[in-house]
């Protein structure tokens, strides 16, 4: 027998030796791929370029291994479906991580295990998590890549579907990478791995992903570490990680405000027009509401952005909204024809990814609530025949289309600058079957501080774990503040003291979703949700009425627009109510929530409450 010793190729970069079809002049960005190469030792290395290529080789290679379907090119062109194992189809939140320094920086609303540890177990997870695999390195930029200061990330990652749904959602490849190198400039290392190693030989399952999951945010180093899921907001490192958790300490520190909103630009009959901003907790219509079409004559709404929005002081002093994002990664059951025209226009266009909707016998997909007439046969999300007599859903409450924003035939032009656009009213908004009116203006910043401070909602699919138990949800940030709560509404409220009051946007607070005693929704929603606006534009331009209540300014059933509304009176009061014992149900929730942060909840929301007590006449 003929013995070989392989001896480790003495060189200077740690996994210099796996083949590697790219390179870069950045030196912390060369040495950040050979020390992560090293570590998870994948069978090669690729640099995404962004190309129409790359992405036909791409998806070519994940229909060959069953991870994609390819959809019907006459009726979903250059689309694809895609199903997810049965465990991995929402966001962790019981496995998503703020590691920062202090455990009091994470505060009361995130998990926190100190940054050492955490690497310690991670590191140990990661080590040859990507034999057998493709290591990508994908250059990324959130927001403008001509921005002022443009916001760099590189994910790493061991999955092609995190790859397609990156090129879909955020600005990618060689034009940033080149870049990033221009400026030598400074990037958010994003690390993510589904944590299922091939060894040689074996066969791989078309969504590899792990059982131990861990979603990472490590603020003060500006990092995130993502491992054993495949799923939208636990893998596509740009978009919650990046953009909402990571941003929110950047925003902090550098005074701005990275929210959970959508960006829509209204305009009245008279072209007055005015862009607003939204916060709703995932899976509240937020999509829907970004793409709005008004049923009130002569009003028009376009889109900027439906999920996240960053909002920075220009030099008027007025706050300008950027959408990060270059995609829509939307909840498909409840978008169709009657509730979002403008999406099912938007992948109609095709380029879209679809994950766990059902698939038509004719090569289309299918969801909930898609068309009236549900389809005669289809494969559901989890591969099995389904017809309208099966008893289980065909697609899962969670279920996603993943479609290129610039396809949205609405998208308002202003999408593409990178200074943003400025805004004049935030809503907040949730779902609640009770206590929370149709529409609420705050009374100032401060109130509306104290507004979205106290959000609540019911909980939706969205994320794992019991769906329908109301939960507070600040600002529709829950998950996603990547700091102590407590100090994020600290934040909220300096910001407003440091700006001009008068050019500040003006707070509200909504709810399509309350119910009448019998269980129904008293309010239509959808495009009906535009006389809501009317109303919003009318308060900021001083038209219309209001009446002064202990919660702030809610419309008088006369200053909201319901011409032509097939309402009854009792359902308009019922939305538009003002319950005393609903209120007084609701105080000691709110006392609670604030109690859960001591010391760091800011005394001005405290004093809200007392006031907001004292009104309702409630000890
Ligand atoms: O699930 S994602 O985080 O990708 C989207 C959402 O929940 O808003
Ligand atoms: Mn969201």
């Amino acid at each position: 027998t003929t013995e070989t010793t392989t001896a480790t190729p003495a060189t200077a970069t740690p996994g210099a030796e796996i083949p590697s079809d790219g390179s870069t002049t950045h030196a912390r960005l060369a040495s950040w791929v050979a020390e992560v190469a090293a570590l998870t030792t994948p069978d090669r290395i690729h640099w995404v370029t962004g190309s129409d290529e790359e992405w036909k080789a791409l998806t070519d290679e994940l229909v060959e291994v069953g991870t994609f379907t390819r959809l019907n090119e006459d009726l979903k062109p250059n689309s694809f479906h895609c199903a997810s194992d049965p465990s991995d189809v929402a966001r962790v939140e019981d496995r998503t991580y703020i590691c920062s320094v202090e455990e009091k920086d994470a505060g009361p609303t995130n998990n926190w295990m100190a940054p050492d540890e955490m690497k310690a177990i991670m590191t140990d997870l990661y080590r040859g998590s990507m034999k057998g695999r493709t290591l990508y390195v994908i250059p990324f930029v959130m927001g403008h890549l001509n921005a002022d200061k443009p916001m760099f990330g590189v994910e790493i990652t061991d999955s092609a579907y995190v790859v397609a749904s990156m090129r879909v959602m955020a600005r990618i490849g060689t034009k940033v990478l080149k870049r990033i190198e221009e400026l030598d400039a400074d990037f958010v290392p994003a690390l993510h791995s589904v944590g299922a190693p091939l060894e040689p030989g074996q066969k791989d399952v078309a969504w590899p992903c792990s059982d131990t999951k861990y979603i990472v945010q490590f603020p003060e180093e500006r990092m995130i570490w993502s491992y054993g899921s495949g799923y939208g907001g636990n893998a596509l490192l740009g978009k919650k990680c990046y953009s909402l958790r990571i941003a929110s300490v950047m925003a902090r520190d550098e005074g701005w405000l990275a929210e959970h909103m959508l960006i829509l630009k209204l305009t009245s009959p008279e072209g007055t027009v005015k862009y607003i901003a939204a916060a709703f907790p995932s899976a509240c219509g937020k999509t829907n509401l970004a793409m709005l079409e008004p049923t009130i004559p002569g009003w028009k709404v376009e889109t900027l952005g439906d999920d996240i929005a960053w909002m920075k002081f220009g030099k008027d002093g007025r706050l300008y909204a950027v959408n990060p994002e270059f995609g829509l990664f939307g909840v498909a059951p409840g978008t169709g024809w009657d509730t979002n025209p403008n999406a099912m226009r938007t992948i109609a266009k095709g380029n879209s990814v679809f994950t766990n909707v059902a698939l038509t016998d004719d090569g289309d997909i299918w969801w909930e609530g898609m068309t009236e007439e549900k389809p005669a046969h289809l494969i559901d999300w989890k591969g099995r025949d389904w017809t309208p007599e099966s008893t289980e859903p065909s697609s899962h409450p969670n279920s996603r289309f993943c479609t290129p924003i610039e396809q949205c035939p609405i998208l308002a032009p202003e999408y593409d600058d990178p200074q943003g656009v400025p805004i004049s009213a935030i809503l907040f908004g949730g779902r609640r079957k009770t206590t929370i009116p149709l529409v609420t203006e705050a009374r100032d910043w401060v109130h509306g501080t104290f507004m979205g401070a106290t959000l609540s909602s019911e909980t939706t699919a969205a994320a794992t774990g019991a769906v329908g138990v109301v939960r507070r949800d600040p600002m529709a940030m829950l998950p996603f503040i990547g700091y102590n709560a407590g100090d994020y509404f600290n934040h909220w409220i300096k910001v407003g003291k440091d700006a001009d009051a008068a050019k500040l946007p003006k707070i509200f607070y909504v709810n399509w979703f309350r119910r009448d005693a019998d269980g129904g929704f008293v309010w239509p929603g959808f495009g009906e949700n535009s006389r809501v606006l009317k109303w919003v534009v009318e308060r900021l331009e001083g038209t219309a009425a209001a009446v002064e209540t202990p919660i702030g300014h809610v419309p008088t059933p006369e200053s909201l627009d319901t011409d032509g509304l097939d309402m009854t009176e009792e359902q308009l009061r019922i939305a538009l109510n003002v319950d005393a014992d609903e209120w007084a149900a609701e105080i000691p929730q709110i006392q609670e929530w604030f109690d859960k942060f001591g010391p760091t909840l800011p005394t001005t929301l405290w004093t809200e409450l007392d006031g907001l007590k004292a009104r309702l006449g409630v000890k």
